[in-house]
């Protein structure tokens, strides 16, 4: 089964987002398998965020996520890393679409409230760093033949 990684940010906890954000993917059918909530260490964040340690946002990128608790999560379901993308929005609140979650919430890139996994090999190396495996939990909702086929 497919899944993703996911990341409330500093500013979604801050600004106590952490209900509102949970809610869009339960209620939208997926399933939550993995659930921290954590202080990042600076070698997590720079791990987490490598592929963008070239770029000129990734000091204050790794100064911010380390700098106050983050909720990390993996959620499943078919199509779930595309789907969470779209709920999640487009990078630039500010020009995220009404109705996402960083369209609804913010007006700042630096100030995005949340990461979402891009792709699903993504995903598998995000879950890996951030999650030990029995730190997931395989379970059946009693939902699911209300949701699919
Ligand atoms: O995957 P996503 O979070 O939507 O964006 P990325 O291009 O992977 O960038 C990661 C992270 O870096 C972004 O969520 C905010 C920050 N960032 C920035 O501060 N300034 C930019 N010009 C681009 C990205
Ligand atoms: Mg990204």
């Amino acid at each position: 089964m497919e899944r993703t990684f996911l990341a409330i940010k500093p500013d979604g906890v801050q600004r106590k987002l952490v209900g509102e954000i949970i809610r869009r993917f339960e209620t939208k059918g997926f399933t939550l398998v993995g659930l921290k909530f954590l202080k990042v260490s600076r070698e997590l964040a720079e791990q987490h965020y490598d592929v963008h340690k070239e770029r000129p946002f990734f000091g204050s990128l790794v100064e911010f996520i380390t700098s106050a608790p983050v909720v990390a999560m993996v959620w499943e379901g078919d199509g779930v890393v595309a789907a969470a993308r779209k709920i999640i929005g487009a990078t630039n609140p500010l020009t995220a679409e009404p109705g996402t979650i960083r369209g609804d919430f913010g007006i700042n890139i630096g100030r995005n409230l949340i990461h979402g996994s891009d792709a699903q090999e993504t995903a598998q190396r995000e879950i890996a760093l951030w999650f030990k495996d029995e730190e997931l939990v395989n379970w059946q909702p009693h939902l699911t033949s209300w949701l699919r086929e």
